[in-house]
């Protein structure tokens, strides 16, 4: 197997660089070796720039691919719309020879070629078939005891042919991976559902991509949770951003703290909220931070 490059987006670095730090610190304390994707752009994001023009947002996924290309290393996403669009450019220019071949024409004249000797992996699957909820559950220092609503969020499920992970209707790895860690994860209802942000929704329909993230946050929150886990940045930003876009438009809070995987994955390898950057969601929750910092 080969090493990994950690292909970081946009969100992450601009809005939620916890995110970064607990990603970061989590693969060294799990002994994964993976380095920084540099020089990368955006991936350019699904929604966004696949909707638009195909063949730019190919040829600039393509540019990404193959920066790892050139260092031998699969790329590691922390997104499901970066794992979408990478996933996606690799295999249609992996499988696609006319595409191929016009993409290249593209990079040419950057000197760089698309070669398609890599694969792109996420970093829920990749912990889920590379390591297993076992072999994690051995890494534990703290475990979580906490009532968690698992979001897969979209693109980590559907193409379900092309992601290949199973069912989309009832999908139980994420859960799994969650639950190794000693938190429970709560079935609630809709579980599945979109969390309104995606597709460009959130940047062009704001208020009724607020009304489906505050439908899922009412189910969740009827559930009795502890916290949400995602795996995508942008997710995480609805969910978490979006409480507060929530609170002003209609007066209701939900307080519910938003966490991105790796964020509880460190929790539970021992790291502190703050180095996992916790602290600064726009909802921090000194409760939830108490509860976990003192072993509940
Ligand atoms: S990059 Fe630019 S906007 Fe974003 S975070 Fe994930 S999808 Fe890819
Ligand atoms: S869900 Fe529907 S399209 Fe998506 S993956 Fe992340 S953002 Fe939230
Ligand atoms: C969502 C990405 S993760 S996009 O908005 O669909 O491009």
């Amino acid at each position: 197997m080969k090493g990994l490059s950690l292909f970081l987006g946009c969100v992450i670095p601009n809005r939620y660089p916890g995110i970064e730090m607990a990603t970061k610190l989590c693969l060294a304390k799990m002994d994964i070796d993976c380095v920084e994707l540099k020089g990368a752009s955006c991936c350019p994001a699904p929604g966004l720039f696949r909707s638009f023009d195909k063949a730019s947002w190919l040829a600039l996924a393509a540019r990404n691919i193959v920066l790892s290309e050139e260092m031998d290393r699969d790329i590691l996403t922390i997104c499901n719309g970066c794992f979408s669009t990478l996933a996606d450019a690799n295999s249609i220019l992996k499988n696609d020879t006319i595409l191929r071949e016009q993409t290249n024409g593209h990079l040419a004249k950057t000197g760089r070629e698309f070669k398609g000797n890599i694969d792109i992996r996420h970093i829920i699957e990749y912990l889920y078939t590379e390591m297993g909820p076992d072999e994690i559950r051995n890494h534990v220092e703290r475990p979580l005891n906490i009532r968690v609503a698992v979001h897969y969020g979209c693109h980590l499920l559907k193409p379900s042919r092309e992601r290949g992970l199973g069912s989309f209707e009832r999908p139980e790895f994420f859960d799994e991976l969650v639950e190794c860690l000693g938190a429970t994860s709560v079935n609630y209802p809709d579980k599945n559902e979109c969390c309104g942000a995606g597709g460009g929704v959130r940047s062009a329909l704001k208020e009724d991509s607020l009304k489906l993230a505050k439908h899922k946050l009412s189910r969740i929150k009827d559930a009795g949770i502890d916290c949400i886990v995602n795996a995508c940045p942008f997710c995480h930003m609805q969910f978490d951003t979006g409480q507060e876009e929530i609170r002003q438009i209609t007066g209701i809070e939900y307080n519910i703290p938003i966490l991105h995987y790796t964020q509880l994955l460190g929790l539970a390898l021992g790291f502190s909220p703050r180095m996992l950057g916790i602290n600064l969601n726009v909802i921090t929750d000194n409760q939830f931070i108490e509860k976990i910092e003192n072993g509940q």
